[in-house]
């Protein structure tokens, strides 16, 4: 971490114009990661301009600087968008580690010539980026920024909007400091950002008690309609299709947390949700312990990420989907 560290400083020195990019469907960690990383930047004196692959929620639009992020999927912000990554020194990309994961971004950051710097908490990352800051140790990108931050001699430019920010994706990624990424480390970066203002209290009440009436009663009817308890109780799934999701009027972020409720469930171990989009289903895995959702999605969905929260796809219907899934499920077990 120290070279990488002495690059990072002398790159924070001369450049001027740079760019975050983060994955698709952002989710508390990539929201907090870029922003606050922002936020720093420009207390560095220079400019940054943040770039989603996606549209995304606006579960977070409480976060300090929310406004300013680009989306790459809407076409008048895309153009700004391509103009601020052409332009770019440095594009630092932040939460993932895998070009291919930026969708339709992709091409764009892989054309781009400015110097990229990885800063990731992911399982498996690739070797695209001049300076890579990556450990699957730290829970949290923002965990990660804020030992960076500290490293570079800089600890006194965290004021309370960038902790805010941090703090929202050191919790976000740990369940507020209850799944097994929480170490010792978490709650030592935790006490650092309470000391810059930050209340739990109001993080946790604009995370957890933001639904709408609609998108409780979508849960609702999720945990009555949907819910499949299989193999002896130790696995759980669910399964959403468009036309539900256009009866409840889901918006993007709506089914974020939705997966982690099954574990409510005494005895299980694995969660699944496939909702149904477009040209595509995508699936959230979660699991306890040492079953590892992260080698099941990248083999067999197309996807990736913890050894317990992973991320995939799927190119079947949703029945087919639902089907493969229950033909492989046994191997998690193995
Ligand atoms: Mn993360």
């Amino acid at each position: 971490m120290n070279e990488s560290l002495q690059k990072l400083k002398e790159i924070l020195a001369t450049s001027k114009k740079t760019v975050i990019v983060t994955h698709p469907n952002p989710d508390g960690d990539a929201f907090g990661s870029t922003l606050a990383w922002k936020l720093f930047l420009e207390k560095m004196g220079t400019y940054a301009c943040i770039v989603s692959p996606t549209n995304y929620t606006k579960n977070f639009k409480w976060l300090p600087a929310y406004d300013s992020i680009l989306s790459f999927e809407d076409e008048s912000q895309r153009a700004i968008a391509e103009k601020h990554i052409a332009a770019a020194e440095v594009i630092y990309c932040l939460d993932f580690n895998a070009i291919t994961r930026l969708d339709k971004l992709s091409p764009a950051i892989q054309q781009a010539k400015a110097i990229k710097v990885m800063i990731d908490h992911h399982q498996s990352p690739e070797d695209f980026a001049a300076i890579t800051f990556s450990d699957t140790n730290y829970a949290a990108t923002c965990e990660l920024i804020y030992d960076i931050i500290c490293g570079l001699g800089e600890e006194a430019k965290i004021d309370e909007a960038i902790a805010q920010n941090l703090y929202t994706g050191l919790t976000t990624d740990t369940g507020f400091f209850a799944f097994s990424n929480t170490t010792a480390n978490v709650h030592k970066v935790a006490g650092g950002l309470l000391n810059k203002g930050v209340s739990p209290e109001y993080i946790q009440d604009k995370v957890f008690n933001i639904f709408r009436e609609e998108r409780l009663r979508y849960y609702g009817y999720c945990f009555l309609n949907k819910l499949h308890v299989c193999h002896e109780g130790k696995v759980a799934y669910m399964s959403v299709n468009r036309e539900e999701a256009k009866r409840f009027h889901l918006q993007p972020g709506d089914n974020e947390s939705l997966v982690n409720f099954p574990f409510k469930v005494e005895g299980v171990m694995v969660s699944v949700l496939f909702t149904e989009e477009q040209d595509k289903v995508k699936i959230s895995f979660r699991s306890k312990g040492k079953i590892d959702v992260n080698a099941f999605a990248r083999k067999h969905f197309e996807g990736g990420g913890h050894v317990n929260a992973a991320g995939g796809k799927s190119l079947l219907s949703l029945a087919d989907t639902e089907t493969k899934f229950l033909q492989e499920v046994k191997t998690l077990f193995a």
